[in-house]
């Protein structure tokens, strides 16, 4: 069993640098193109075999320390009773958004029997797997993001007028989406997960006194009620090096960064907690040397085995060549 990953989180020394890809499972990777070739994104996620093939391709191809469970941050909204269409291009798209505040009760209880494919996906992945399985969830910020426009956006303005016009029911539809990740979680744990990752990927649009009003304690609620698990916690978002402080000042084990910040500052700032970054992913596509000098450059910041996770800033993009990231890989544990 290789724990690399997990000693790693927890801020232990490491005999080598533990790398894993967020968005590692999927989209650039030839098994995965082949099965959704012929499979829907959902129907991948609900056949637990075929979701576990997808977890598992990344780890032989690529030599990762961890694999991520094969499901999509949208999964726990459809367990609240909403309806999410995914949209090859696109991304999630919900036809019947929370627009106005009167229907955030729209949102129903987490309902564990309606995702209860994923503890067999979780199953089938512990029986096969030497690295750990990290479970994730989207963050409230990040999910409510989604439901309130309806789909993608780069400017979340309904999100953020919904957020100050009525902030009472902003509350509310927090506080409903961080019960149910807390429950989505533990159910993940449960089933064997070894660690979890919160993606709050967009949360990065705030200013630092909006993050803590309006995000921040609901957060901070999660990885609370999470930390008697004794899974190692991670907390991952983009653009926050305007927020890092206070992104970083949750009660978690990882805190995951952009390429935005220099792995040095961030690790100033986010102190104890261990590291996890924070390659541009568009590095990937960069020619070796490039490339390689700037992962240099990285290790050279970090200069330590101990509480260093090496991963990318951000999801990787379906363009790259897995060859250029296996090598990579095996760079990084030479260093
Ligand atoms: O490693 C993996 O790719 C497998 C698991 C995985 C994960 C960790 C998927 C499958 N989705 C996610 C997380 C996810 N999904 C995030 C957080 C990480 C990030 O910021 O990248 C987000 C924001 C989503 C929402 C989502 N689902 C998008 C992004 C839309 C946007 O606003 O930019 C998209 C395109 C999807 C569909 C999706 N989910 C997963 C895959 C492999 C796909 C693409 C489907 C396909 O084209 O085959």
């Amino acid at each position: 069993m290789n724990d690399i990953f997990l000693s790693a989180c927890r801020g232990e020394r490491v005999s080598r640098i533990p790398v894993w890809f967020m968005r590692q499972a999927g989209r650039s990777l030839p098994g995965y193109r082949k099965l959704r070739a012929k499979h829907s994104l959902l129907k991948l996620v609900q056949s637990p075999e075929l979701a576990a093939q997808v977890s598992m391709e990344p780890i032989e191809l690529l030599g990762v320390d961890a694999a991520i469970l094969f499901a999509d941050i949208m999964l726990l909204p459809i367990a609240m009773g909403i309806e999410v269409r995914m949209v090859d291009g696109i991304g999630p798209v919900i036809d019947a958004p929370i627009d106005r505040a009167e229907k955030v009760s729209q949102l129903e209880p987490f309902d564990a029997e309606r995702v209860e494919y994923l503890n067999e996906t979780i199953r089938i992945l512990r029986s096969k797997l030497s690295v750990p399985l990290i479970g994730f969830s989207g963050a409230p910020f990040t999910l409510a993001s989604y439901l309130i426009e309806g789909k993608s956006s780069r400017s979340w303005i309904k999100t953020r007028r919904f957020m100050t016009e009525h902030p009472e029911s902003w509350k509310k539809l927090m506080s409903a989406l961080s019960v149910g990740i807390i429950k989505y979680l533990e159910m993940q744990i449960s089933a064997g997960a070894q660690a979890v990752q919160l993606f709050d990927s967009w949360v990065g649009c705030l200013s630092p006194e909006e993050y803590r009003t309006y995000v921040l304690p609901h957060v901070q609620r999660i990885f609370t009620a999470l930390k008697k698990t004794g899974v190692p916690r991670l907390h991952f978002g983009t653009h926050t090096a305007g927020i890092l402080d206070d992104f970083a000042n949750v009660d978690c084990e990882v805190i995951g960064v952009d390429w935005r910040v220099s792995l040095s500052e961030a690790k100033r700032r986010i102190g104890r907690k261990s590291i996890q970054g924070n390659l541009d992913p568009a590095m990937l596509l960069a020619p070796w040397t490039t490339l390689k000098s700037t992962v240099d450059g990285m290790l050279d910041e970090v200069n330590s085995k101990k509480g260093y996770i090496f991963n990318l800033g951000h999801g990787m993009l379906p363009e790259v060549d897995h060859a250029v990231v296996r090598r990579l890989v095996e760079y990084v544990h030479s260093k």
